[in-house]
């Protein structure tokens, strides 16, 4: 006996000491736009998850056990998101789903895994009301009500004679509605002036009309919110027919697969943002070299995003081992997903973000946000965000 005792404490000391995941890996299903438009931040959104996979399996998962992130494209629409959903949770059973990108898309999918009592973390839907569609739903993206403002500040300070604005927003998708609303108000706050609101679609490529009438009405500023292929077409064909005011874009201008769409044009634009490269905590310091190694770049915003969901999930599922004293793998699938969201929520994480709190809604508090201005390179397709002090 005494010699079993001993064995097994050796074995669990060596295990711990290497951590060396044993046992069938816990899925996790990734549900984010890996094709369409919206690719453009999907791919990103997939780098992200694949350093989290590898940083967490690495050291051990979840205590011993491996994760392994399922993928489903959702494409760029509602009913991509719907499939990619429906197939994570009834063929792949997976525990939680991370996911869809868009807000929009968060709006049709995310009752059916709240219906069907499956997690959805939110890596980057910034939409008033999407952590409170229902009590499995949550997110690790801010809205832009406390970013928002910031941007304009900013700008302000760039250009402090700016007294009439122009605000563009893609009056289809949920996210640009929602974001041009905590724009307007932000612009009225500050004292200035909305000359006139030009209404887009995230279909669009060609902006003639909305460009004509900006340049006509003579602004100092131009408020945009719009996604990354719309946006950047903007920006271009803005600076192209001679727009040479301030650009400030909203959340879905945080893309550097932005920048080849509009090119040197969106040198200058400022940005809001919840995450940066350069943010000096101990989580991103360990997480920003990986994804370099592995991606030969810097982790943008919704890189970082979807890691920090893959981290919350997983911390998450240490939790729910801690509390019900049973490993992940011996739990019935709906048990788990129950305790699971129950740990989600109402905690906080240390995140390359910075500390986030989710509270008992899934809705999250986070502390720091950055603006900062794009730069682009001699090549016209790279470049970097710089921060603005
Ligand atoms: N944040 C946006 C949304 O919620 C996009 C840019 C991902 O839809």
């Amino acid at each position: 006996m005494r010699i079993f005792v001993v064995l097994a404490a050796s074995l669990f000391f060596a295990q711990a000491a290497f951590a060396e995941p044993v046992g069938s890996p816990i899925p996790v299903g990734i549900a984010v736009g890996q094709t369409t438009n919206v690719a453009l931040f999907g791919e990103e959104q997939v780098n992200g998850a694949k350093v989290a996979e590898k940083m967490i399996n690495e050291k051990g998962g979840v205590n011993g056990t491996p994760i392994k992130l399922v993928f489903q494209d959702t494409g760029g629409d509602e009913a991509g998101a719907i499939n990619a959903f429906q197939n994570l949770i009834s063929r792949d059973k997976v525990v939680a789903i991370i996911g869809p990108t868009l807000s929009q898309q968060a709006f049709a999918a995310n009752p059916i895994a709240n219906q069907a009592k499956v997690p959805v973390v939110g890596p980057s839907n910034t939409a008033k009301g999407v952590a409170q569609i229902g009590e499995y739903v949550s997110r690790i993206s801010a809205p832009m009500t406390l970013v928002a403002p910031n941007a304009l500040k900013r700008a302000l300070a760039i250009n402090p004679n700016v007294k009439n604005v122009a605000v563009v927003y893609a009056q289809d998708d949920a996210f640009n509605v929602s974001e041009t609303g905590i724009f307007q108000e932000a612009i009225k706050d500050q004292g200035l002036n909305i000359a006139l609101i030009q209404k887009t679609s995230v279909k669009d490529t060609d902006f003639t009309t909305q460009v004509t009438a900006i340049l006509g009405a003579n602004v100092d500023m131009v408020v945009m919110s719009c996604l990354a292929a719309d946006g950047g077409n903007m920006v271009k064909q803005l600076r192209q027919f001679g727009y040479e005011g301030l650009i400030v874009g909203g959340n879905g201008f945080n893309s550097p697969n932005m920048y080849p769409v509009c090119g040197k044009e969106c040198t200058g634009v400022i940005v809001a943002q919840a995450y940066s490269p350069k943010a000096d905590n101990a989580e991103n310091n360990a997480f920003v070299p990986v994804f370099k190694e592995m991606f030969k770049k810097d982790p943008a915003q919704f890189s970082a995003q979807a890691y920090t969901s893959v981290k919350v999930v997983v911390e998450a599922l240490s939790e729910v081992e801690k509390n019900s004293g049973k490993k992940v793998a011996e739990m019935d699938t709906a048990e788990l997903r129950t305790a699971l969201n129950a740990a989600i929520i109402s905690s906080s994480y240390d995140t390359p973000l910075g500390e986030i709190v989710l509270d008992a809604d899934g809705e999250i508090t986070q502390k720091t946000f950055y603006v900062s201005q794009i730069k682009i390179a001699d090549d016209g397709k790279t470049g970097a965000m710089e921060l603005l002090p």
